[in-house]
């Protein structure tokens, strides 16, 4: 609500700048009110606002099946192992070495270990994953809310998108990255899985860390997840259309 007063207000003073003047009445008095504007622009301010209205939203929970229902055999798609050699040395450690970075328009960049994102609350699901070239299968999912990680870095106003930068180069087009809105990134089945069917995340399927949003498509759940970041546009990233295949061509929202 207060961040639609944000935007009228840039509105209106648009307006007003264009010479009118007369319309900056009930909304901008209370960035009159001292403080009221720092408050509001203050980093703390979107996670607490954004996290309660988009709580709200009412968007039902994807569809979640029984441990009998998993499939037996779960295709691993795109990339199976990213080709880099700093890949290749912390698998052979067992990850040990991996850190999550989480930054961008956030108080407190978070780097994180897997034993810590381990130690954080996960959640456990089990979904159906849909790709885009007509499959899909039954897995289990264990990770940490992605809200979880957002929480702790602290958005900063402005924020509007996740993005999600991963480890592995896919048809000598870069390096693979995804984005999710807001509203996706505190759903409550967005999370950042390290288990998958009760094992450690393997290899071909994202470790040690990759992204499940469960009311998109498959293209959109990044593998091999280095660093999450917090931005108000993802024009300047890649090709700027906010995904490995969306600048493709593939639809930014991939929704099921
Ligand atoms: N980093 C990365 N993430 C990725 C891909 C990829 O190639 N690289 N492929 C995507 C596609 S098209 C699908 S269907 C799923 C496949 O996940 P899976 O290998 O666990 O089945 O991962 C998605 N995330
Ligand atoms: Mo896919």
């Amino acid at each position: 609500m207060i961040r639609k007063l944000l935007t009228r207000r840039t509105a209106l003073t648009g307006i007003a700048g264009a010479g009118s003047g007369l319309l900056l009445s009930g909304c901008d008095r209370i960035m009159q009110i001292p403080g009221a504007l720092s408050m509001l622009e203050s980093a703390e301010f979107l996670s607490l606002h954004a996290q309660r209205a988009l709580l709200r939203d009412g968007r039902p929970l994807a569809r979640e099946y029984e441990r009998s229902e998993i499939s037996r055999n779960f295709k691993a798609n795109g990339t199976t192992r990213p080709q880099s050699m700093e890949y290749a040395q912390m698998a052979m450690d067992g990850f040990s070495a991996y850190r999550l970075k989480v930054d961008g328009l956030v108080a407190r960049p978070l780097d994180l270990s897997l034993e810590q994102i381990r130690g954080l609350p996960s959640r456990t699901q089990i979904t159906r994953h849909d790709c885009v070239e007509g499959w899909s299968a039954i897995g289990e999912w264990t990770g940490v809310p992605l809200s979880t990680l957002l929480q702790m870095a602290g958005l900063g106003n402005g924020t509007q998108y996740i993005v999600f930068h991963c480890a592995d180069d896919l048809l000598g087009q870069g390096l693979y990255y995804e984005s999710i809105d807001l509203i996706d990134a505190y759903h409550p089945q967005t999370i950042m899985a390290y288990a998958m069917n009760g094992q450690t995340l393997p290899i071909p399927h994202g470790a040690p860390l990759r992204l499940r949003v469960e009311r998109q498509l498959g293209y959109k759940m990044a593998k091999y997840v280095m660093r999450i970041e917090a931005v108000a546009s993802f024009a300047n990233i890649g090709r700027g259309r906010g995904g490995f295949w969306e600048d493709l061509g593939y639809e930014w929202y991939a929704g099921i």
